[in-house]
């Protein structure tokens, strides 16, 4: 059939659901997800009945920790969402772009949607859109869904990516001895990776051993400890844990993007002065 999917990712309070009930027109199914009690929401978009939306769970990171990330990540990389839109807090971008890294690297195509942006401009900063949009390699739509603003340029934007089909390429958002370690899983899985968009996110997880992540490549023994030689290699050199290595990792990217991409007002000067 001709149906697109599209998932809506976001932290806790980014504005998801705002902006789903204002894309849907809020008439949405409402069931849970298999086997867990998180709540499942879709509806069909009200300017076009052939794009679906799902509005998945709040999450700050797509780890196995939770029922919510489990979800989440799950039906990314399950093969059905044509497109992903991460909503992100514009006025919490250092938060909220970490689970933009991990959404980047899962090969499905990805919009963010910058949301709060009139909060954005009441503080009086400004956030550098098209420096964003080139820092995480795809498009980045700045909305505000409580104003329902730029809205359409969003859904636009999102069915598109959606149409076309190949996720552009994930950033590099680790450098160093993490990227090299990373690239070196990489070659170890890259085997049993059928779909190639898929390997960023797969490499990270092979590095960081998470074996949920793992578990659909059927890794054969000789790969698994191969990927536990590199990873335990790196962690004894660098006196520290792959998953924090590479948490640190991205949060240096953030920082970094951060600092091109914000411009914050400058302090007032208050009457008394
Ligand atoms: P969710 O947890 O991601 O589903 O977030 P909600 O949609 O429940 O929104 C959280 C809060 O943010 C609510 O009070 C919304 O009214 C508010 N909100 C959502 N989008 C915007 C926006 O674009 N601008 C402003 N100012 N508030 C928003
Ligand atoms: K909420
Ligand atoms: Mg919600």
């Amino acid at each position: 059939d001709k149906t697109v999917h599209i998932a809506l990712i976001g932290n806790p309070n980014c504005g998801k659901t705002t902006l789903f009930n204002e894309l849907t027109g809020s008439n949405g199914y409402v069931g849970n997800w298999p086997g867990v009690t998180v709540e499942k929401l879709e509806a069909p978009l009200r300017r076009d009945p052939s794009v679906v939306l799902t509005d998945l769970p709040g999450v700050y990171s797509l780890s196995p920790y939770s029922p919510e990330e489990v979800v989440s990540r799950d039906y990314l990389l399950g093969g059905e969402p044509a497109c992903v839109v991460d909503v992100v807090d514009a006025t919490n971008l250092e938060r909220n772009l970490y689970l933009a890294t991990q959404v980047r690297e899962c090969g499905v195509p990805c919009v963010v949607a910058l949301n709060m942006c009139d909060l954005v401009e009441k503080q009086g900063d400004s956030i550098d859109v098209d420096a964003l949009s080139e820092r995480l390699g795809c498009p980045v739509v700045g909305i505000s869904a409580l104003r329902r603003t730029n809205l359409d340029a969003l859904v636009e934007a999102a069915v598109e990516a959606g149409r076309a089909g190949a996720a552009s390429p994930a950033p590099a958002f680790l450098t160093g001895e993490a990227a090299d370690a990373v690239d070196e899983c990489s070659s170890i899985v890259a085997p049993h990776v059928a779909d190639k968009a898929r390997l960023p996110w797969y490499a990270v997880k092979a590095f960081e051993g998470d074996g949920a992540a793992l578990e659909p490549l059927g890794l054969p023994a000789a790969s698994v400890a191969a990927l536990d030689a590199v990873r335990s290699g790196v962690e004894a050199r660098l006196d520290d844990d792959a998953e924090s290595l590479v948490t640190c990792e991205r949060y240096d990217w953030i920082e970094a993007t951060v600092a091109d991409c914000v411009v914050k007002a400058p302090p007032h000067l208050t009457a008394s002065e």
